[in-house]
């Protein structure tokens, strides 16, 4: 089974990532790794550390000759913004002048439960381990997982449905077309708007709303829309709180940074209506076997894949840190004061969409190996194309 950890401070000299349990065989390139994280950086609305940064891992472990090994790999991507931090995040000299201690919380942020938990004087460490550049990290042990689901035919793509009041319609056929080639192709799709979006009216709205909120110094959240293509039925299941597949891709989704909702399938909706009108019909034919026209459990029943398009949605708060300050107050003199700013972003719906993307692979990768096993690309391979002929044959006469 895959396990991974990050670790890094925002300023610190670098984010890491140790990613364990990948089966070998599995070709990977720096380029695609990369390539991710240069999509985690983009989005109208990111603020000025991404004009320092242009980030790119190095690969310390686990890969010989552009494949895995079976070995942990170990990820590595420098902080460019270090060389500014060098001072006041020194992991062993105290500085002789006294760095500027941060003693005001920012409300919505780590800052006052993270400070009163640690039993800090300053909240520095907090900001630094709970900042969303720690996601750079995620991402890239992400993407190994990912590039593995790839080779299996299984693929994750997102788009951005609202960022703050403007909110798309869904795009049924036209997004019904780009699934149809595999969730990938929403996720390039996507790529080509600043904002991510599949509309172009929806989009012109977004890029208002955001620099309308920089120039009052306001954030603007959003809703991400999630898709995983290729995964047959019975991953997961239903026999135990710890297998439920459901439960372990909300959880993933609801750990990245500023996510605070998420929903599968139109579960919201359902919620409202009557079970007639809620649950996606079985249609048999000979050449399809099982079909249904719709897919409103989002492709999960009884907490397994349904082998439908996995589809999740994710609420994303607008960013913490304000230029406007909030009301807050000073932890060591208890006066009431404007919370402080720290450099941020106005709206980053975007970049947390690829983010979704990354964190949900290793996810489905461990479902896949809990239902398969296997130590080789090729020996899960094999097990795979059984499962699916299996289920072809059982179920087309
Ligand atoms: C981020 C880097 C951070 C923030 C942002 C995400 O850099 P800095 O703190 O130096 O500006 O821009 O993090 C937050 C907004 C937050 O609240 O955590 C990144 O690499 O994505």
């Amino acid at each position: 089974m895959i396990r991974y950890f990050t670790a890094g401070e925002s300023h610190g000299p670098a984010l890491s990532a140790i990613v364990e349990g990948m089966p070998a065989g599995v070709p990977i390139t720096l380029e695609e790794i990369n390539r991710q994280l240069t999509r985690r950086q983009q989005g109208h609305g990111r603020g000025g550390r991404m004009k320092i940064e242009s980030d790119q891992a190095e690969v310390l472990s686990g890969i010989r000759f552009g494949k895995t090994i079976g070995s942990p790999i170990s990820l590595l991507i420098k902080n460019r913004d270090w060389e500014n931090w060098t001072t006041s995040m020194a992991q062993f000299e105290k500085p002789d002048q006294e760095c500027a201690k941060i003693t005001i919380p920012r409300p919505g942020h780590a800052d006052l439960a993270g400070r009163i938990k640690y039993d800090f004087d300053d909240i520095r460490p907090v900001i630094e381990r709970s900042s969303a550049r720690e996601t750079a990290a995620r991402v890239a042990a992400g993407t190994v997982a990912r590039v593995f689901l790839k080779a299996l035919g299984i693929e994750i793509g997102s788009y951005i449905s609202a960022i703050g009041s403007a909110a798309e319609p869904s795009p049924d056929e036209k997004l019904a077309a780009l699934l149809h080639e595999g969730a990938e192709a929403v996720a390039l799709q996507a790529d080509l708007s600043p904002v991510r979006m599949l509309g172009k009216a929806t989009e012109a709205q977004a890029l208002s709303a955001i620099d309308a909120a920089s120039e009052k110094g306001d954030t603007l959240g959003g809703i991400i829309e999630i898709f995983i293509t290729g995964v047959p039925p019975g991953f997961g299941s239903y026999v135990q709180h710890d297998r439920r597949l459901d439960a372990a891709l909300a959880a993933a989704i609801i750990s990245i940074q500023a996510i605070k909702g998420v929903e599968i399938g139109t579960a919201f909706e359902n919620a409202g209506k009557p079970g007639s009108q809620v649950h996606d019909e079985f249609h048999l034919s000979a050449e399809d076997g099982v079909s249904r026209k719709t897919n409103r459990a989002g492709g999960l029943e009884g907490s397994m894949s349904s082998g439908q398009t996995i589809h999740l949605r994710a609420a994303m708060k607008p960013i913490s840190s304000l230029l406007t300050p909030l009301r807050s107050f000073d932890v060591e003199t208890l006066r009431p004061t404007p919370s402080r700013f720290e450099r941020s972003d106005t709206c980053a719906v975007p970049a947390a969409g690829v983010v979704a993307e990354a964190v949900l692979a290793p996810v489905i990768a461990n479902a896949l190996l809990e239902k398969l096993g296997g130590d080789h690309l090729n020996e899960i391979r094999q097990r795979l194309d059984l499962y699916r002929e299996y289920i072809r044959n059982t179920f087309q006469s």
